[in-house]
Order: C-alpha cells, then sequence, then structure tokens
C-alpha cells in the first residue's frame, strides 16, 4: 500500500502558531485516484452537501486510506503528539454553479472533544479563490474562544444558534462583515495537496462560482494525544461514546487509535 507525504519540516512550529498549514503534494497519485474513484461512487447516495460523512466506518478506500495511507503519522508529526486518534470523515463536493457557502466557523465546539483536534483537507481538484477555496484566520485557533454552534440553510446561511443559554459559548462574531479588521488566508490548491488546520480555528469557504470546475474535497478529523472526552461540548451525538468517561483521553472502539510513537 502506498505510504502518502511523511516529510514535514518546519510545519509543526508553523502549526503552533497559525492553527492551519498546507502540505503541498500529500498524496501519492495512487491515492489521489483511489479517492477520486471513492468519491464518484459516494456521490451516487444523492445526499445534501453537508451530509456526506463517516464513510471511513465501512470497509472500503476512505477506511484504507484513514488506516494505511500514513496519515496518521503526518497528522502526529505537524501537532506534535505521541499518538493519533480516528474521529470522523467528510467529503465536501462544490460543482460547478453551487452556490452554497460554508459560513465562517469553528469545528470543535459542535464535537464533545477537548484539547487538540486536527482536521486534514485533501484537495481532490485544483481549488482557487473561484470554486470555493477554504480561508482561514491565522491564530484564531489560540484565541481561546469557545463559538456557540448554529443551524445553516441550504446555502451555508446562518438559521439560528443551539445551546442559546449554555455560558461555555459565546456568540460568534460576525467575520465577514469584520474581514477587514483580520488577517485571511487562503491557498490555491493543486490536487493532492492537504490543509491540516485546528478544530479551533476560524474558518470559511465560498460557493463555486466557476461553470466547469468542480471542487471536491476529502477531509478526516483525528484527536492528538491531549485530546480528551467532554460529552459536556458539542451537539454532535453521533460523536458521543458511552464507554468513555468525561476526561478520558478520545480513544475507544469506535474511535480508533491509528498511529503512535
Ligand atoms: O469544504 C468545505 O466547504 C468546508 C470544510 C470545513 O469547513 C471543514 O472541513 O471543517
Amino acid at each position: 500500500m502506498d505510504i502518502i507525504k511523511t516529510e514535514t519540516g518546519h510545519l509543526a512550529e508553523e502549526y503552533k502558531r497559525e492553527g492551519v498549514v498546507v502540505v503541498r503534494g500529500a498524496l501519492t497519485p495512487f491515492w489521489l485516484d483511489q479517492l477520486r474513484a471513492a468519491v464518484e461512487q459516494e456521490l451516487k447516495r444523492g445526499e445534501r452537501y453537508f451530509a456526506y460523512r463517516n464513510m471511513r466506518t465501512n470497509p472500503g478506500i476512505f477506511q484504507d486510506f484513514c488506516l494505511k495511507s500514513g496519515v496518521g503519522r503526518l497528522v502526529a508529526d505537524i501537532g506534535g503528539s505521541d499518538w493519533t486518534s480516528l474521529i470522523f470523515d467528510q467529503m465536501f463536493v462544490k460543482e460547478p454553479g453551487t452556490k452554497t457557502q460554508t459560513g465562517w466557523h469553528t469545528d470543535q465546539p459542535y464535537w464533545p472533544v477537548a484539547g487538540p483536534i486536527i482536521t486534514t483537507w485533501i484537495a481532490l481538484d485544483a481549488v482557487d479563490a473561484n470554486n470555493g477555496a477554504l480561508e482561514f484566520i491565522p491564530g484564531s485557533h489560540a484565541w481561546g474562544q469557545k463559538y456557540r454552534p448554529f443551524t445553516t440553510d441550504q446555502l451555508g446561511g446562518f438559521v439560528d444558534y443551539v445551546k442559546k443559554d449554555d455560558p461555555q459559548y459565546v456568540d460568534m462574531p460576525d467575520f465577514e462583515a469584520e474581514r477587514d479588521q483580520h488577517r485571511v488566508v487562503q491557498w490555491d490548491l493543486e490536487p493532492g495537496d492537504l490543509l491540516a488546520f485546528d478544530g479551533f480555528i476560524v474558518h470559511s469557504a465560498m460557493g463555486n462560482r466557476t461553470s466547469i470546475r468542480r471542487r471536491r474535497g476529502y477531509a478526516v478529523r483525528f484527536g492528538l494525544d491531549q485530546a480528551r472526552y467532554d460529552p459536556d461540548q458539542g451537539v454532535a451525538e453521533w460523536l458521543e461514546d458511552d464507554l468513555l468517561s468525561p476526561g478520558a483521553p478520545y480513544v475507544s472502539q469506535k474511535f480508533p487509535q491509528i498511529f503512535a510513537r
């Protein structure tokens, strides 16, 4: 089985500071072909944009990639961790003309996990501002803010907050309105490039404004060695695990350790 790029050089330092890094040419041609084919197969289910997730729980390419490609090691190296656990995977396909935006948000307040989580988001097509590149506010992962989860409509627009009375959260500012006040970064990506980003970083993605260029992304979420189960946090009940005690490392049969030093 092919192993993806594992040379991370200076990236661990940059990741700690910025909360996001890009790994150029991370995928081998083998994995790029396999994941593209697996995405096409999955799309036949005809789900809505945010609903393609947890494919890794079934035997097949997504599972093989998570377990056998070496991505768990890459993540541990970037995050300076002794081990990596596998949380869930998700694919994000913006076909030409897709108006769905991924509004500004942070991920981890939706999930019952405290401590470090890394998402790897892999470009399966060339990606730029026109077809829905991800945008980030570097350093925002370290602001110590836990933004209140909210629901969105089919276009990714804000609908309503959940957990309205829960004091652990604060309402999220309108980052689009105040984007001039922040350093916003975005990378043009080639197929096979990989973004690694923190569960608390503020990020977004526009729709795909092109008429012919697809934007297929494959994301996997990983726990690092300081990640702890926190069932008081989050709204994603499917990420809860009754076999874990609150405060325990977020690793279990459901969320297996896939790399250890
Ligand atoms: O690809 C997208 O549109 C959104 C990705 C995202 O927000 C995430 O993976 O957390």
